[in-house]
């Protein structure tokens, strides 16, 4: 990722609102998906869900009655709110992590009246609409927005260092979208950012029957199915490529013993796609070929135990200062400390 830091941190024309603009360029872009396209299993990574669209699906996808993720949280953060706000200190910031519509942070900052909040999304014009409404929601909360890849170390403006205590926010299960061993080193570089007296508030989606997991993913709308082409409308739209969304079908299943929901687009015939784009590297181009049934695996949600996401955890520098469950342990919210 180049990049030189002055340039990105802008004073939005919103009141009031710094931005710091780290958004990922279309080179990254083009190489990371001609590289996820060329394996032998093909990949897209799930960040490129979110263009504004797909980021109007995914809060769409959170009102499902299959997707009972974001209900269940939302229940916990109501519930809890009082005593997270009793673990972190007076003049504390609040980064979240994949901030969204900012909506589940608006149950906490009532509670927690943060210093600043620092909304962290791959989704610019999104993030920014998002951070505006909070802002004439909340006129005395001061809001540092950041568009960024917070899947790549993230390395945040001078002006965002501060002694105050950092807590670290990353809902709705959004961890799963790392291989257990990437979600250690992702969480470990959180750690470094939120620094020895920082924590974290963390949603995560537990273990349960295929059948619910399935179904939260394979919704009778077909939210999902439209959420998951929309990453081909986004690459066609910010590559310039031909991806023929009719040529594909959604599937989502659940790997028991990978401990994941996998969702994949299957080609439905043998097709020829072309990548290239003559604006970009001097127009490096390939031809993708796919066969009849073969699939682009477009995101992992891993699903984890208690014990499992503690030792995960752990692993990566924190310790386990509070958990809190719905009676059904479907999901788990961990209030976490850095060691
Ligand atoms: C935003 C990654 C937590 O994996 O449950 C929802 C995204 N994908 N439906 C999840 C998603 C399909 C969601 N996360």
């Amino acid at each position: 990722m180049n990049f030189n830091q002055q340039s990105f941190i802008k004073k939005s024309s919103r009141k009031g609102l710094r931005f710091f603009d780290n958004q990922p360029v279309a080179e990254d872009i083009l190489s990371e998906v001609i590289a996820g396209l060329s394996q032998p299993q093909k990949v897209l990574p799930a960040k490129y869900f979110y263009d504004e669209q797909g980021s109007r699906l995914f809060e769409a996808i959170t009102q499902l009655p299959e997707y009972y993720p974001t209900r269940i949280e939302i229940d916990l953060l109501r519930q809890h709110k009082e005593s997270i706000a009793k673990l972190v200190k007076d003049d504390v910031w609040l980064l979240e992590y994949g901030s969204g519509a900012s909506l589940k942070i608006r149950l906490l900052l009532q509670a927690i009246r943060p210093n600043c909040y620092v909304p962290m999304d791959i989704s610019k014009d999104f993030l920014l609409a998002s951070a505006e409404s909070l802002m004439e929601d909340y006129p005395w909360l001061d809001v540092y927005a950041a568009c960024v890849d917070y899947s790549q170390p993230v390395r945040l403006p001078a002006d965002m260092i501060t002694s105050a205590q950092k807590l670290g926010f990353f809902p709705g299960s959004s961890i799963g979208n790392f291989a257990p061993h990437e979600a250690q080193i992702f969480l470990q570089g959180v750690r470094n950012t939120l620094g020895k007296d920082g924590a974290m508030l963390i949603g995560v989606d537990l273990q349960k029957d295929k059948h619910i997991l399935e179904a939260a993913y394979n919704d009778c709308q077909n939210v999902t199915a439209a959420f998951n082409f929309n990453i081909l409308h986004h690459i066609n739209r910010i590559l310039g490529t031909q991806f023929n969304v009719n040529y594909f079908e959604h599937k989502a299943i659940y790997s028991e013993n990978k401990s994941r929901i996998e969702m994949h687009l299957v080609s439905t015939m043998d097709q020829i796609v072309n990548i290239s784009d003559s604006s970009i590297n001097g127009g490096e181009s390939k031809n993708i070929i796919f066969k009849a049934g073969e699939t682009i695996h477009t995101e992992n949600s891993y699903k984890y135990s208690k014990q499992s996401f503690i030792d995960l955890v752990e692993g990566a520098g924190f310790e386990v200062r509070e958990c809190w469950s719905d009676d059904k342990e479907y999901f788990a919210m961990f209030y976490l400390h850095c060691c």
